[in-house]
This record gives structure tokens, sequence and C-alpha cells, in this order.
């Protein structure tokens, strides 16, 4: 099938679709699989991924997940969503819209262009601070904010997939504002008595939490947003910090010491592509 021209009133492109573009183009790609499913549910206590339905599946470990509920108040919330809406949200794929603050990036070709990147948004320096405090991010140091903003009206989602490793390092941390929704991790090929079909782990995220993928859960895991997790308006931050390369004794340490110092200086104003 031929690749679907981007539509006018969405962001997607190639097989993604949205609402939008499905009501406009009768050819949209439906997917359809006839795989097997392990369905599983993350248990922030114990750490354990549970099977859904009790019986044959046993729960097994899932490392590479960091929960903190409540990371910012209700206040907090409001001030971020109000500075938010006051920029302006570009159209991207699957009914996502979004506001980036970082560097250009052409991750095929492998090239980053600081160009009009004037650093993170003021209102994260105390977040960044804060998350900061936690043990495990005490090293934590952003060079891109990215917000996603989720709305069941637009059929918004994000398809499964790994984030980049080149240029971005271990730690992806995200900040769920609005709404309650659900990241579902996969596998695509399960292994011992699953090995038939995909295993998929379900994270619930509260309204307000902070989460941290790292490890497993950020190289071994692909991540997703289902439409069906988006039940009202969701929007997101999600951090993220340079790779080995990028940082001190690394190959392009001087590029990437040049992100952190505007990053860091937390006056920045969304890119514009
Ligand atoms: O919406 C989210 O929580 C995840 C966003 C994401 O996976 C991404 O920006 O790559």
């Amino acid at each position: 099938m031929a690749e679907k021209q981007q539509s006018v009133n969405c962001g997607c492109k190639g097989i993604r679709s949205c609402l939008i573009c499905e009501k406009n183009d009768g050819n949209h790609l439906q997917k359809t699989t006839h795989t097997l499913h392990y369905d599983f549910t993350y248990d922030p206590e114990s750490k354990l991924a549970v099977p859904v339905k009790a019986g044959v599946q046993q729960p097994f470990p899932f490392p590479g997940v960091f929960l903190w509920e409540n990371f910012i108040s209700e206040d907090e919330e409001r001030e971020l969503v109000t500075k938010m809406d006051q920029n302006i949200w570009r159209e991207s794929q699957s009914g996502r819209r979004k506001q980036d603050f970082g560097p250009k990036v052409n991750f095929k070709k492998r090239r980053v262009r600081i160009g009009g990147f004037s650093g993170l948004p003021a209102v994260s320096h105390k977040l960044v601070d804060r998350m900061t405090k936690e043990p495990m991010l005490a090293g934590f140091r952003p060079v891109e904010q990215c917000n996603l903003d989720y709305d069941p009206k637009r059929g918004s989602a994000i398809d499964p997939h790994f984030d980049d490793n080149w240029l971005w390092g271990e730690h992806l941390v995200t900040i769920n504002l609005l709404s309650d929704t659900v990241v579902t991790m996969s596998l695509d090929e399960g292994w011992g008595d699953m090995n038939q079909g995909e295993i998929s782990v379900a994270i619930n995220l509260p309204r307000r939490c902070l989460i941290v993928l790292y490890g497993e859960a950020r190289y071994r895991w692909k991540h997703a947003i289902h439409r069906k997790d988006i039940q009202s308006r969701r929007v997101c931050s999600t951090f993220r910090e340079l790779s080995a390369e990028f940082l001190e004794g690394g190959e392009q340490e001087k590029l990437g010491l040049e992100l952190l110092d505007i990053a860091l200086r937390f006056n920045g104003v969304p890119i514009s592509n």
C-alpha cells in the first residue's frame, strides 16, 4: 500500500494514524495481530510483573522502573499546564501534540544541531532540583524536555518503541499530568513457556507521578501508551540525559558540555520544528 500523505489536520505520517486522519482516509492501516498475548501488571511494591489472569503464568521480577507518586502538587500541576498552554502545541504523530525544548537531532544521520535551543523552561528548574535529590537520579542532568499532549478526541497514543540510545542516556524521566494512564511495556518475543507470543506489562501511572525507566525497562522492553488508556486529556513531560559519548571522556564531550550549559540555564522556549 502506498504511504499515506500527511493530513493537513494532524501530524501523522506513514503507518501512524489518529482519529482525525482515520475519518478522512478509509484506507488507513488497521493493525490486526494474531499472536498470543501474555498480559501482566506491574506491582510497584514487590517490583514484580503479576499475571492479569491467575493461572498458568507466574509472576516475574521486572527491574528498571522507579515510581514516585505525588511528585508534584495539584497547585504545581495547574501552574505547569497553564504555562505549557501559553506556548504553541505542534501537531505530532498518532494524535499527539508536542513542545520540544532540546537540540534539533537527525537520528538517522546522527547529527545534532544546537540551532535554536535556548534551554529547558524556567518552570522545570525546581522539578529538576527535586528529582535529582532522589539518590538514583543524583547524576541525572537533562538536556531535553519534550511535553506531549494526549486527547481521547484525537485518539492520541504512542506506539511501542525504544527511545534512541546513541544521543540519549539510560534514564528516561516522565512526569504524568492531568489524568491517570498506563504505560505498556512489551517484548515482541516471549521466553520459556511464553515463547509463542508477545508479553506485555502494564504500569499504572497515577496523575502527578514521576516514572523513571532505566536498565532492562529502558533497553530490553519497548514502551507505549495505548489509545484505550487515554480517557481524558493527559499531558506529560519527558526529560532525557546524554549518553556516554557526549559526557566527560566521550568522543563528543565538547558538544555535550555545550548542550548541558544551555539546557541548565532554564530560560528556554520551545524549539520551532
Ligand atoms: O507519553 C509518555 O509517557 C511516553 C512518551 C514517549 O514514550 C516518548 O516520548 O518517547
